[in-house]
């Protein structure tokens, strides 16, 4: 089992070529404002670890954080929120990051309230190309009422039909037994 509470942060990159050393890459990647920050947070039993907000596009920089001295969990920008330029923070950093690395795992995260785009689709799609093993989490389930709960497995199929396993958790920050969930996901995925 892997102790997310015996975690440090790192450093922030701002680019791939400055990643520290030593260990493998578990990114965890998704939309703007999905709540990846929230849940690396939630994972580690930690407030402020990983810095979130309730304004898209907080995060900018590749987030490296060494947990249980097993692996580095990347917190990177989120996709799908263009703040200026011709490019979003992630298309910037991820071009750079995936032209040097690959992660052991990615970690997806999908707002669990919504219908898949086509940056969704075609993100999945390219990790799936590339042979990337992912977890799909769905985030903020404590939002849903039941009739939402029970047209997730229908809503989701287009983003699903590019991701092999199929599996996929249903994730609130605030439910441990759903924490617990994805912390046993990522063992058993990593071998660990
Ligand atoms: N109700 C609820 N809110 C959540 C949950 N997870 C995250 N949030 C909220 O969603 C908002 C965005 O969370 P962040 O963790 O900053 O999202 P992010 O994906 O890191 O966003 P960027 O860094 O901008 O890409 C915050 O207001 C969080 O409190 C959850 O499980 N339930
Ligand atoms: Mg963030």
């Amino acid at each position: 089992m892997i102790d997310f509470r015996n975690v440090s942060f790192i450093k922030s990159a701002p680019s791939a070529s400055q990643r520290p050393d030593g260990l493998f890459d578990i990114m965890f990647v998704g939309r703007s404002n999905v709540g990846k920050s929230s849940l690396i947070n939630a994972l580690c039993s930690r407030k402020d670890l990983a810095f979130t907000s309730s304004k898209p596009g907080h995060t900018r920089l590749l987030n490296y954080y060494n947990v249980d001295n097993k692996f580095y969990l990347v917190d990177a920008p989120g996709y799908g929120y263009v703040a200026k330029g011709p490019k979003d923070a992630f298309s910037e950093m991820m071009e750079d990051y995936y032209a040097t690395s690959k992660p052991r795992l990615v970690v997806f995260l999908f707002d669990s309230r919504r219908i898949p785009k086509d940056d969704d689709i075609s993100f999945m799609k390219y990790l799936n190309n590339e042979g990337i093993a992912v977890l799909l989490v769905l985030t903020k389930a404590d939002k849903l009422n039941q009739s939402e709960k029970a047209a997730i497995a229908k809503n989701i199929k287009p983003l699903v039909a590019h991701y092999p396993g199929s599996e996929y958790i249903l994730v609130s920050i605030q439910t441990k037994d759903s924490l617990n969930a994805v912390s046993a996901a990522i063992s058993s995925l990593l071998k660990l």
